[in-house]
């Protein structure tokens, strides 16, 4: 019996990584699924193919969660069959270079702010509401290992990722008298189009972050996700940190030496 059959589940950033593992796994317990991203191309074509392969239904939804106006007048928009999201995995995000603060460009830190944490909000601040009218729902942010230590190179972005841990907690207490649960998944090192987009498109140095060991594979995240929204109603998973076996925080990755 499917898990999740005739739920509808909103996964922000499922055209790549860890968002888009999440809608296959949430396809295979049958959720029906809002994918929102920038990349309207990817996101309809993996809505194609998650509705031909199993008896769902998808919507595609391009935005960009740094948008407040584009995010509450689409949000608002939802034809009314899709306005009752059961589940929200707040996954979009994104980090720009490795730079020192004094030598850094200001404009990366207001990407990662804009979208780590205000777009997080915003589509929070939306979605939440209807899941208190309706009594139930599940709030999933994706943090990271980042929001609990901070490595070199990593300040602004790291301070993102302690702002969503920060904000999971808070959530959490604001809901604690209803029945709605909030939970992060914090993961380590996975291998997705993150470092791709951290080092704009240097694919050379974003492979180097994968090299040597076996980093997370995306699907491992979903399904940690997946585990999480799918306990009794009445355990709420509060965080999950998830590592690579070879690595043991941060900075302490075992690698191997790698030839070529
Ligand atoms: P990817 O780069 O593969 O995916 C990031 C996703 O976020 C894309 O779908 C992208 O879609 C979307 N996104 C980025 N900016 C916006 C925006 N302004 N509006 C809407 N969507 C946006 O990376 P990951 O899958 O690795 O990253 C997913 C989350 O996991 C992030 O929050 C990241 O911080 C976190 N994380 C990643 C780790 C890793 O090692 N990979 C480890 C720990 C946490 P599009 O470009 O189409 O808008
Ligand atoms: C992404 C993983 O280690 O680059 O959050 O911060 S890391």
């Amino acid at each position: 019996m499917a898990k999740l059959k005739g739920k509808i589940t909103l996964i922000t950033g499922a055209s790549s990584g860890i968002g888009e593992a999440c809608a296959h796994a949430f396809a295979g317990e049958e959720s029906n699924l809002i994918l929102i991203g920038r990349r309207t191309d990817r996101l309809e074509k993996l809505a194609d193919q998650l509705s031909q392969q199993y008896p769902i239904e998808c919507l595609p939804l391009t935005l960009d969660i740094r948008n407040k106006t584009q995010i509450n007048e689409r949000m608002s928009a939802l034809p009314p069959k899709w306005q009752t999201i059961d589940i929200l995995i707040n996954n979009a995000g994104l980090a720009r270079g490795l730079d020192k603060i004094p030598h850094a460009d200001t404009d990366d830190w207001d990407e990662m702010i804009d979208t780590n944490i205000k777009g997080l909000l915003y589509i929070t601040r939306m979605v939440v509401p209807g899941m208190l009218e309706r009594r139930q729902g599940d709030i999933v942010n994706i943090g990271s290992i980042a929001g609990h230590e901070v490595y070199a190179g990593g300040n602004i972005y790291c301070a993102t990722k302690h702002a969503v841990d920060a904000i999971t907690k808070g959530l959490r207490i604001d809901l604690v008298d209803t029945p709605l649960r909030v939970s992060t998944v914090d993961p380590g090192l996975v291998e997705t189009e993150f470092s791709n987009v951290r080092f704009r498109g240097d694919s050379e140095r974003a492979k180097t972050v994968y090299q040597g060991y076996q980093p997370l594979h995306s699907a491992d995240i979903a399904d940690a996700v997946l585990y999480i929204v799918t306990r009794h109603p009445h355990v709420q998973i509060a965080e999950m940190i998830v590592f690579p076996t070879d690595q043991a925080s941060s900075a302490i990755v075992h690698k191997q030496k790698h030839n070529g």
